[in-house]
């Protein structure tokens, strides 16, 4: 075995903090590539999902988790459960909150169950941009340290500030230990799943309220030409009225989340597209086990 491969680092970071603060930001950021999903909606991530950084002498496997909310729904109680296993097997824990709302209860609960873990722990406050006065940041670096917190991190994901410390202080922490998946891997899913993840965006981009929470996406079918590929995917709502709002007026609403999400899959897939969209209702399908699993969400 080469020195290099006797010394290299490999380990899992999990990434945890409450809805909106920028975790799939910071997951993008440090991979250089929009892998998660990201919208000004608080609870976009629905499913832990691995980022994988591999670099020369080290492999980063992070792990971008839902935000964390009391469970309201069964959907929600995924959601946690999936936050627990997040805390398992892992070799960093990053805490993040934003200069915007830290610190809320939420931020207290959550930093509660990671305090208590033997796991190295970083505190990282996000979009330092939006802080208007340098006190700010003083006051939040004090009620960090009186919470239990000994590394705390001012960055940035999206104006990419404070990232190249943090990346390093992450590696120091990793042990020696060979890399966990293919050096060319940059996730654990596969297309079907970013492509789901891609409509559901749109989703979430152009209609307001319940609506976006109250839909799944699930793609049926992919047919790869040379030139072109087809793809057909269902979208659930929960009634006949969140039906007729994603449709829109003479189908407008669906087409403008079909030629958004096109767009985003031709770049994914480096090949045109062509989207099928269907609108299926579902009624309560986020508080049924089965469906639940059907769509994925374990
Ligand atoms: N100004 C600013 N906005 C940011 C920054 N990082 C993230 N955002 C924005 O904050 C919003 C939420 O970001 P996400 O990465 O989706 O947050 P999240 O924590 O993954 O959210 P959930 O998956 O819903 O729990 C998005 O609109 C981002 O563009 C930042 O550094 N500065
Ligand atoms: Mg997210």
């Amino acid at each position: 075995m080469s020195e290099e491969l006797n010394n290299f680092k490999a380990g899992f970071v999990s990434i945890i903090g409450k809805p909106n603060v920028g975790k799939s930001s910071l997951m993008n950021a440090f991979l250089g590539e929009k892998l998660s999903i990201t919208t000004p909606k608080p609870q976009t991530t629905r499913q832990n999902l691995l980022g994988i950084l591999s670099e020369d002498a080290h492999q980063v496997v992070f792990i971008d988790t839902p935000g964390f909310l009391k469970p309201r729904y069964l959907l929600q109680e995924k959601m946690q459960s999936s936050i627990a296993e997040a805390l398992k097997d892992v070799e960093v824990l990053i805490f993040i909150s934003d200069v915007e709302t830290f610190p809320t209860n939420y931020d207290r609960a959550v930093s509660e169950i990671i305090l208590k873990s033997k796991i190295p722990k970083l505190a990282v406050i996000n979009k330092i941009d939006l802080a208007k006065k340098e006190k700010i940041l003083k006051d939040i670096q004090q009620t960090l340290e009186v919470w239990g917190f000994k590394e705390i991190f001012f960055i940035s994901a999206t104006e990419c500030i404070g990232l190249a410390e943090l990346k390093s202080r992450i590696i120091a922490l990793l042990p020696v230990h060979p890399p966990y998946y293919p050096m060319d891997n940059i996730s654990d899913r596969n297309m079907r799943f970013f492509v789901q993840e891609i409509i559901r965006e749109k989703i979430f981009y152009n209609l307001q309220q319940e609506i976006p929470y109250s839909t799944a996406v699930t793609v049926e079918m992919f047919e790869e030409g040379e030139e072109r590929s087809e793809v057909w995917a269902n979208i659930f709502v929960e009634s006949r009225s969140q039906k007729k709002i994603i449709i829109g007026t003479n189908g407008e609403m669906i087409k403008k989340i079909r030629l958004a999400a096109e767009r985003d899959i031709k770049y994914l897939m480096q090949k045109k597209v062509r989207l099928h969209l269907w609108v299926k209702i579902r009624k309560n399908w986020r508080k049924k086990e089965r469906v639940l699993k059907e769509f994925g969400y374990k």
